[in-house]
């Protein structure tokens, strides 16, 4: 990544908006950053780390109807899964052929489709950086990085292999350099599943009781969790994915399968436990009557379900509550 490149931050809410500050923010940063959303952002942005620090910073702004003219070295798309197709199909006829492009959703529905629609390299990231918005008047210019993670990076199965691969270790050396923990993976498929297996058994439970996560440990919630996890451990297994930890094992297939289901157990309970005081991402869309990305995180793992003849009751009750609620929001708005 050279001293011209300009990164688009496409979709610059809280996520977004945080790695775009990140990359501008160092004085010898060879990277300049252009955060493009609906509406143009004030050029004055204040980052607050998670140690308090608040770094100011200015950066490019623009909007999807009135793009740079400058075109991008990078597009980092950070928006909501749901939206995520609809602004890329919008996006693209301004982009040159073989601008890279790099995914930053939850769960698994837009990353593969995303990677074979696109001209050009794709790569997936996902990461456990914390960030949020203030007030609808400070979030205009202020983004806060509420805790330090990590962050992978790798390609799908997409038409640039060896590209992407490039491009991801020099994605995850700018990231680092940025001070935003990041490593290229060869097995983001893996990596993207098992953040969806965590978003699964936390996200839907919360928002329908309106609950933060570390109210999951208590009953009635626990059991529930524990049933969901035992759903999703199913179906992974069928569609050959592995807990952390656990990949490559051998052994009996039964032993394997409780290992793997105490492995998903494990992660579980570890980010609730991690995450205890938190409303969930999903929990804060529902008090916000947004619509939630319940079809990238549980619609994958139905349509998984589906294909491998699995049953999957609790998830299905889940996903239909979800539904009804985002119908019924809609109804309510218009
Ligand atoms: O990623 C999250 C989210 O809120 O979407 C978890 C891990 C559930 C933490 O809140």
């Amino acid at each position: 990544m050279t001293r011209q490149d300009t990164h688009w931050i496409v979709g610059p809410g809280a996520l977004g908006r945080m790695i775009g500050l990140r990359l501008a923010i160092r004085p010898e940063s060879a990277i300049s950053v252009a955060l493009i959303g609906r509406r143009r952002l004030p050029v004055e942005q204040t980052l607050v780390t998670p140690q308090g620090a608040t770094l100011s910073v200015q950066v490019a702004t623009a909007t999807l109807e009135a793009l740079p003219t400058k075109p991008p070295a990078v597009v980092h798309l950070t928006t909501k899964a749901y939206v995520a197709e609809a602004v890329h199909a919008a996006l693209a006829p301004h982009l040159p052929p073989g601008t890279p492009l790099v995914l930053w959703q939850n769960g698994f529905g837009c990353q593969p489709r995303l990677s074979r629609r696109h001209a050009g390299p794709v790569l997936c990231a996902t990461t456990t950086e914390g960030a949020y918005l203030e007030d609808r008047v400070a979030s205009e210019t202020r983004v806060i990085h509420a805790g330090q993670g990590e962050t992978l990076i790798g390609a799908l199965d997409g038409g640039y292999p060896a590209l992407a691969d490039t491009l991801a270790g020099e994605l995850a050396t700018a990231l680092s350099a940025a001070g935003l923990s990041a490593r290229a993976v060869t097995d983001i498929r893996q990596r993207l599943w098992q953040k969806l297996a965590v978003n699964a058994a936390i996200n839907p439970l919360v928002a329908r009781f309106g609950i933060r996560n570390g109210q999951l440990r208590e009953r009635p919630f626990r059991p529930m969790v524990e049933a969901i996890i035992a759903e999703v451990a199913t179906i992974l297994a069928a569609e050959g994915i592995d807990p952390p930890g656990t990949e490559g094992n051998v052994g009996a297939e039964a032993d394997q399968r409780q290992e793997a289901l105490a492995g998903w157990r494990n992660l579980v309970w570890r980010v609730v436990e991690g995450t205890a005081g938190n409303r969930a991402s999903m929990l804060q869309d529902v008090l916000a009557k947004r619509p939630t990305e319940h079809e990238a995180i549980l619609g994958p793992l139905l349509a998984a379900a589906r294909s491998h003849h699995l049953e999957a009751p609790r998830l299905i009750e889940l996903a239909n509550w979800l539904k009804a609620r985002e119908l019924a929001v809609a109804g309510d708005c218009c």
